[in-house]
Parts: C-alpha cells; structure tokens; sequence
C-alpha cells in the first residue's frame, strides 16, 4: 500500500479527551475516529488489526468445533419476555419500537436468540453436542462509557453458545473453550490469565474472566506470580480429547478480580500473591438450564424423557481487544504491534521522495516485495524524513526499511525492527529474502 493513495489522518497533538494511552494512541495514528459516546468509526489502519484479530478468534473457534454463524443486531423484546431479561437487564439495553409499534431492541448479547433457534430445530440427544458462534456488534448502554474501544457503548464481541444433553458434557464443552481462549490470547501475543468471576446478568455458577494485565485495566486482580511463566507453547492439545488437565494446571493456582477475591488465602500467599490491574478481554459462563427451561428448549434423551438442553455462552471483546493489546504493547514513541494482529508487516520509507535514485530504488523494493504477497506500507510522500519516521514509529509496524540516498549508492537499505530498535544495513536482495518465506 502506498501511502499516498491510502487514508492515515494521524495527529499530531494528543487528543485531550483521552485518559489512557491505547485511546490517546489510537487516534493518534488515525485508527479510528469518535461518532458519539462510546461509538467509534473504524478508520483503514484500525479496521486491518480489527480484523487480524478476528481471524485469529475465527481460526482458533474453528478449529476447537465451534460452527460460525451470524445473528442479527436487532431482536424481538418478546424472546427477552421468555427469559425474564428484558424488564430485569434494566437501562443498558437499547430498547426500539418499529413503525407498526413492535419491541425491538439492539442486542446486548444474544442467548435468547439462540436458544429460540435451538428449539425449533434440534430434537434429539442425537443431535448433540453442539457449539456455535457469531462475531457481531453488540449495544449496551453503559453508564460511563470511556477508554476509547476498551468500554463501548457499541463494540464487536465474538459470542459462542453450547448445548449438550448432560452437566458432563456441558463441562467439556466450558473445557474447549477455555483451552481454545488460552491458544487464542496467546496467539496474539497477549499473557491473558483466567480468573473465577462474577456471573452477572448472564447467570450461572460456573465463569471465567481472562484478564490481560495493564496498570490502567478496569478491574482489580490479584494472582499468584506462576502465571507469568504458564505458556500454552509446545503443549500437544487434542480439541476432541480430555482437557481438564490442561484447565487444571490454569486453575491450580490462586486468581481472581474484583468481588471474587479471598483476603485470606493471599494473605497465606505472601511474597507470591501479585496484586495490580486487568482488562477482561474474554469472560465464559456455564449456566445450565436458565434460557432452555423457561423458553422450553428440549430434547429427547436416550431414555425417552424431554430434558431441558444445558447451555454455557462464551464470550471475547475483539473490539476491546485492539485497546487491550496496545495497553500491553508501546513505548513513547507509538504502538508497538505483535506481528501476529500487525495492520503491515512492513514499513517501507523512501527519505528522499524528490531524489529519481533513491524513489527506483524505494520502488523496487516495494514492487519485489508486494510481488511476494507481504503486507507493505510504503511511505512514497513529499514530507520531512523526520516525520515519516516518527509515523511510522507511531503506527507501530513490527518491521521498517529504510532506502536512503547514501544507502542506494552502496546497494543497501536500513533494516529496523520496532520493538527491539535494532538495525541493520542489508543488501537489497538479502532484504526482499528475509520476509519472502
Ligand atoms: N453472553 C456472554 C458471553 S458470550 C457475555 O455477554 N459476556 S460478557 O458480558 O462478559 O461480554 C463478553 C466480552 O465482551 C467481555 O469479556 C469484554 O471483553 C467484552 N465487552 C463487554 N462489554 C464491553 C464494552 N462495553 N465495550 C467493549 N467490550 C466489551
């Protein structure tokens, strides 16, 4: 991509409206803009790492067998009547009426939904288990929405549902996603550490937050310090196969956030208790029969009686996750991305745009490069070399190539990798070979 012909409204000042630095950072570098409180216009730049991080959640749902699908925003109020939510959710939702007076709302979360589609087409223990997700908008009106993407009043979650016949099976269920979520942060490039949580208005006995830490997170947590080196890395994971010890090896130690946690078992804790602040990016939740039994989702079971499904919802911010992410990873200068949700791998800056020499040779290596299928970000533009670095620093592309005119003479262009600050001067064709695999 050129930047010349791309749309990258950075800022110069820092917004003053933004309190922590992922807001601050995410407009800076133009990737996104405010529409109103709470919601956001998704700018290119912000629109790519949205999506990256969406297809690694795809990806990872996928292959843990959950069936994506796409539920709509709107809904009827009468599924939420079924339930018992509508009156009881209270002001957070967005309540709509049609032309012809019909209740609509714009869904904060969709189980009811589901579950009303569940009964209408799954019958029999036969048909189980299944798992299915959508990526979707979703609506809630907070009461204070702030931080940018972190708390939306409209924000992008990934929501999967479960039904299985038994506890049993739901509990297997709870276990994939919880390993599949585990793979999933950590893909990313993001310590995500699951914590017993709260229910809320989802319901249930059984929930998980996965919390990333970040000193400007929302929630208050506290957990033992053998979370740092948990990794998922080099761990065989069959998806169809037994998970729990996997779980079992994350939940062994002490975690929690908020209201959950146990003054008296950190106290025993002592200098291996590590208390400070997370962003809960991803939350699951078991919670049996509350929208099977009373919206009469049931099936046949093998010994011929009707039983209400066992159900858990499963949820990720992804959305959130694009400020969870830069809360992670920064430094002064800008964001500093993972590779793996990177909007470019590459930052390509020409210094001399107005030098013949010096634009053949930019060309050539971003033709040669784009030839190969990598994702560039070619600073082609008239400006000041010392603004150019400093946006393509800003906008936190992993890689940067610089083509000067004392480098073009030798035939070599600067390498620099943005987290580390390391550099190297490399030949042209050493450089094309490096990120053409
Ligand atoms: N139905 C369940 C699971 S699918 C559910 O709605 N869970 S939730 O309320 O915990 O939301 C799931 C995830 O969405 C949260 O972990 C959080 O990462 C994200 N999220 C929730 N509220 C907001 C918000 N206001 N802005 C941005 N992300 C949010």
């Amino acid at each position: 991509m050129r930047l010349s012909a791309y749309y990258l409204p950075t800022l110069r000042e820092t917004p003053a409206e933004a309190q922590i630095v992922s807001h601050r950072l995410m407009l800076r570098a133009g990737m996104m803009r405010q529409s109103s409180a709470g919601i956001y216009v998704w700018l290119p730049l912000g629109l790519r790492v949205l999506r990256n991080i969406e297809r690694i959640v795809r990806e990872e749902q996928d292959a843990f067998g959950c069936r994506e699908m796409l539920m709509p925003t709107i809904q009827p109020a009468e599924l939420w009547r079924e339930s018992g939510r509508y009156d009881a959710y209270g002001p957070e939702m967005l309540r709509i009426r049609d032309r012809h007076d019909r209740e609509l709302l714009y869904g904060p979360t969709n189980e009811e939904q589901l579950t009303a589609v569940f009964r209408d087409t799954i019958k029999s223990y036969r048909q189980l288990p299944k798992l299915l997700y959508h990526i979707q908008w979703k609506f809630r009106d907070e009461v204070r929405p702030r931080f940018g993407v972190m708390r939306g009043r409209e924000f992008l979650m990934k929501d999967a549902y479960s039904f299985d016949i038994d506890r049993d099976g739901a509990i297997r269920a709870y276990n994939k996603m919880f390993v599949c979520y585990l793979r999933t942060f950590e893909r990313m490039g993001l310590r995500a550490i699951p914590m017993r949580a709260e229910t809320g208005p989802i319901g249930g006995d059984l929930s998980h937050e996965f919390v990333v830490l970040a000193d400007t997170g929302e929630s208050e947590i506290a957990y033992h310090r053998d979370f740092l080196s948990l990794s998922l890395k080099n761990t065989d994971i069959d998806v169809d196969g037994d998970l729990q010890p996997i779980v079992d090896r994350y939940t062994a130690n002490y975690a929690a956030t908020d209201e959950q946690r146990d003054r008296g078992r950190e106290a025993e804790l002592g200098d291996d208790l590590i208390a400070g602040r997370g962003i809960e990016v991803g939350h699951i939740f078991y919670f049996g029969t509350k929208y099977s039994k009373p919206m009469g989702a049931t099936v046949t079971a093998a010994t011929g009686e009707e039983v209400a499904v066992e159900m858990g919802s499963y949820g990720i911010g992804v959305s959130r996750l694009v400020g969870a992410i830069i809360e992670a990873s920064h430094d002064d200068a800008g964001i500093v991305w993972p590779d793996a949700v990177a909007p470019f791998q590459i930052g390509l800056i020409n210094v001399k745009a107005d030098d013949a020499e010096c634009t053949a040779a930019a060309d050539t290596v971003y033709e040669q490069l784009r030839a190969a299928g990598v994702d560039i970000l070619y600073d082609d533009r008239a400006e000041r070399p010392g603004v150019k670095f400093a946006e393509m620093d800003l906008i936190g592309v992993p890689y940067q190539l610089t083509v000067g005119p004392r480098g073009v003479k030798a035939g070599t262009v600067e390498w620099k990798a943005r987290r580390s600050g390391e550099r190297a001067e490399l030949p042209v064709s050493a450089v094309v070979n490096l990120f053409v695999r």
